[in-house]
């Protein structure tokens, strides 16, 4: 059977979490219109009747300003040097940009097979994309691909693609793994997707969420600490008389019931961690992959 891994990357912002649902069929990874919303690897296993593809969804590749943005970054280079078809997934509404030839400059470097989706054909102005095909014949894409992770459009053609370029081999998971993800990772997940959601300007960039209390029972009990960076966020994320935490709250306590399929009672608190993203502490509390735990292979 075929077998293997295919590493989703790109600028941040493009769709790599959204095709990544899309593939795996499961919301395996939080999705926002903000950039930066990924910040680790996440595995989704999708077994197709030809064999079995392991997406790795991994955090968009941009210019790192702070600790965290230096292990997001790293993150998806190791992604990508570790998979067996690296696909570059950029957004087609747009023009690529510096942003996007440093990535290409990256992923013509690439030891894997290359493959291209064109991503946001749903709002892409179709004649502006030739030239755009064009532009990227020098990176040596075996396949490219226009698609829709939000429509699902011709996403099919693009898995037919990607099982075409994996090599032939012994399963990697068994049968019911789904991802590599323990449960309080989608937790905190969801919960920061409701702040994204919610919030703007500097503060979804600030903020981190940390799982307390995990309790099994009838109702799945949740209790969670969001950390901001500096005192002056803390009254925006609570809003007067506690509006914007509790309408987070409502939101994500909504989507966990989704993903556990249980009741849950959800618990925010909102803390102020001084310049968290520099802290490499807290970087490793938040199960960050950073340079110094860099797996070997
Ligand atoms: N119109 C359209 N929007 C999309 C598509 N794919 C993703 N988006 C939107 O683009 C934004 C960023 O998506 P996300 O998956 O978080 O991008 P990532 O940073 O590359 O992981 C979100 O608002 C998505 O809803 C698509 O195919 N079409
Ligand atoms: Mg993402």
């Amino acid at each position: 059977m075929k077998r293997g891994c295919v590493a989703l990357v790109g600028r941040p912002n493009a769709g790599k979490s959204t095709l990544l649902n899309r593939l795996v069929g499961e919301k395996l990874a939080i999705v926002s219109d903000k950039p930066q919303t990924t910040r680790t690897r996440i595995v989704g296993v999708r077994r197709f009747p030809e064999g079995e593809v392991v997406f790795i969804d991994t955090p968009g590749i941009h210019r790192p300003l702070h600790r965290l943005n230096v292990r997001m970054v790293d993150a998806a280079l190791d992604s990508l040097r570790d998979a067996d078809v690296v696909l570059a997934v950029v957004d087609a509404s747009e023009p690529g940009g510096a942003g996007g030839r440093y990535l290409m400059d990256i992923v013509r470097k690439a030891r894997a097979t290359r493959v291209l989706a064109l991503n946001k054909v749903d709002r892409a102005d179709k004649l502006a994309l030739l030239p755009r095909i064009a532009a990227y014949q020098d990176v040596g894409f075996a396949d490219i691909v226009p698609v829709s992770a939000l429509t699902g459009e011709n996403v099919e053609r693009l898995e037919r693609a990607l099982l075409g370029h994996l090599p032939e081999g012994e399963p990697l998971y068994p049968e019911d793994h789904l991802t590599d993800r323990p449960e309080r990772f989608f937790v905190a997940e969801l919960v920061r997707e409701q702040v994204l959601a919610h919030t703007h300007d500097e503060l979804p960039f600030s903020t981190a969420v940390v799982v307390d209390k995990f309790e099994e029972g009838p109702l799945l009990r949740l209790y969670c600490t969001i950390l901001v960076e500096r005192a002056s966020q803390k009254p925006i994320l609570i809003g007067k008389g506690g509006a914007a935490i509790k309408a987070i709250g409502t939101s994500a306590r909504q989507e966990l019931e989704r993903f556990f399929q249980t009741r849950v009672y959800l618990d925010l608190h909102v803390k102020v961690r001084e310049g968290w993203r520099e802290d490499e502490r807290t970087l490793d509390e938040l199960g960050l992959e950073g340079r110094r735990k860099r797996r070997r292979t």
